[in-house]
């Protein structure tokens, strides 16, 4: 069995406890997929020190020869991107296509990031003063701590390291403890590439512990996190406790708006993958579907007969259309939500139940799940429930739509289906969202654009990349006026007293 370290200082060393934690194949539950090493304070301690002893002299390496190191890394990913996407598979359950996405966002983040290092600009603006210039650098912002989800277990990572590093950061990466065997490959290709000791280091361990202690940790600088609202809201308020930057992405209850004259085949099939895609486990998953009155009984029909098509089972076989759900505790929340929505009167039209039986009998596999009749104040249609389930709910006309769509806590993603150039462009302007889908399902995030939501779904900068997105998240702009007459000061204080 393989044994997964953290990578400290350049080293792959156990936790100084010794104790370890198995990560579990969710389709078959007695495979064993690395024994991880289980580190408490004194490991994030020891990562941090190493962070910060490695940042001076990383900050100060030219940011194109930075580029270069992760221009390899990309390559590397690049080819190993089928055993990771296997490894993926096994370790989280997302079938073997969507790892293989998930892989190639890693390596589309990683070039697109090294080609950054030739582009970190600033502002150069003319002065009001003669022989006086002026400008905006960016700089990096120290010791970065990163804790990322298990839902894209190498694309996320590569959407905060990459950026990173390229803006002169050092980093602490603290993995989801279900992905641990991921990130260790992913970073050990950082080691391939020659990336020099203590500028990136991982450490495994339970977020309650490792993740809380490494956010208020006096040796980091900032904090970029990925995951649940619960802990984004706790994480946020120690941050606000001591003026630490944090930049948060917390999930979302994402809707797809079908109306009266959408293609109605192309927005099943958006329900189907925006609603089932990684088991309904992503922070873009359309758990909402609102369907205009008028096409609401064919829509619901054609997508009853669609969803019972999906194949379940293990990610690894060519026919699975929908794999496991991740772990112990995301299976038994995900049923208790099939029984709220139970409870609060919404139809159960299909799964609603786990399938524990021939080839499904030893993992976390719950059926697609569809609930109509659902009202927009039901919590299956407020809370995100991060699985295989959709809430229909019926809507009367576009305002009514967007009212719903609008009408949570989250603000991440939303999709509408319509041939209406006037429905789009209200629906585009209107919606409450960080991203606004035309045609298409709420998922599939292009790297190259920011991504992050609003509202509840997240606050800071965003992630990924264009502008405004990851180089703002990872560098501080620095302002420098520079003085080249030597008589400039009095002239300035004569501006202001004039
Ligand atoms: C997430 O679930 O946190 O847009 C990220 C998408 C993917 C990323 C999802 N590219 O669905």
């Amino acid at each position: 069995m393989e044994r997964i370290r953290n990578y400290i200082r350049g080293a792959w060393v156990d936790s100084q406890s010794g104790e370890t934690f198995p990560s579990i194949n969710p389709a078959y539950t007695e495979e064993t997929i690395g024994i991880v090493s289980k580190s408490g304070r004194e490991d994030v301690d020891a990562a941090v020190q190493a962070a910060r002893e490695a940042y001076q002299g990383w900050r100060l390496t030219p940011a194109p020869r930075r580029g270069e190191i992760l221009f390899r890394v990309a390559e590397l990913l690049f080819r190993n991107k089928e055993s990771l996407a296997r490894l993926e598979t096994r370790e989280m359950g997302k079938i073997l296509p969507e790892a293989l996405g998930d892989v190639q966002e890693g390596v589309d983040m990683g070039f697109y990031m090294a080609g950054e290092g030739r582009r970190l600009a600033g502002e150069t603006v003319p002065s009001e003063l003669p022989d006086k210039d002026m400008k905006s650098v960016r700089v990096p912002v120290g010791v970065f701590g990163l804790i990322t989800p298990w839902n894209f277990p190498i694309a996320i990572p590569a959407w905060k390291i990459f950026p990173a590093l390229i803006c002169g950061n050092t980093v602490v990466f603290k993995p989801s403890s279900e992905t641990s065997v991921c990130a260790a490959k992913f970073v050990e290709l950082f080691e391939q590439a020659g990336l020099p000791k203590g500028v990136l280091n991982l450490v495994h361990g339970p977020g309650g512990d490792v993740g809380e202690y490494l956010v208020s940790h006096p040796g980091v600088n900032a904090i970029s996190f990925t995951g649940s609202l619960d802990v984004g809201k706790r994480l946020g308020q120690i941050c606000g406790s001591i003026q630490r930057p944090i930049d948060t992405e917390m999930g979302g209850k994402n809707i797809i708006i079908v109306m009266d004259d959408a293609d109605l085949d192309l927005a099943i099939e958006g329900a189907i993958w925006g609603g089932f895609g990684t088991s309904g486990q992503r922070c873009t998953a359309a758990s909402r579907i609102g369907v205009h009155k008028k096409v609401y009984d064919t829509f619901v029909d054609k997508f009853q007969t669609a969803a019972s098509r999906l194949r379940l089972g293990d990610g690894l076989r060519k026919e699975t259309d929908v794999g496991p759900v991740v772990n112990e505790s995301q299976f038994n929340k995900v049923l208790r939500y099939i029984g709220v929505g139970k409870e609060e009167g919404a139809k159960l039209i299909l799964g609603g139940k786990a399938r524990q039986e021939g080839d499904t009998s030893k993992g976390y596999f719950i059926e697609p799940t569809i609930f109509t009749e659902v009202v927009p104040k039901m919590r299956i249609a407020q809370e995100e429930i991060f699985g295989p389930v959709v809430s229909v709910i019926r809507t009367n006309d576009l305002s009514e739509a967007i009212r719903i769509a609008n009408g949570t806590p989250y603000g991440l993603s939303a999709a509408i289906y319509t041939r209406d150039v006037n429905t789009s462009a209200v629906a585009e302007r209107d919606l409450e969202f960080g991203i606004v889908y035309v045609n298409a399902a709420t998922i599939g995030a292009e790297i190259h654009l920011p991504f992050g939501g609003v509202k509840h779904s997240g606050y800071g900068r965003k992630e990924a990349g264009g502008r405004g997105g990851a180089l703002d998240t990872y560098s501080h702009v620095k302002v420098i006026y520079r003085d080249f007459s030597g008589r400039l000061q009095k002239a300035q204080i004569d501006k202001e007293t004039s």
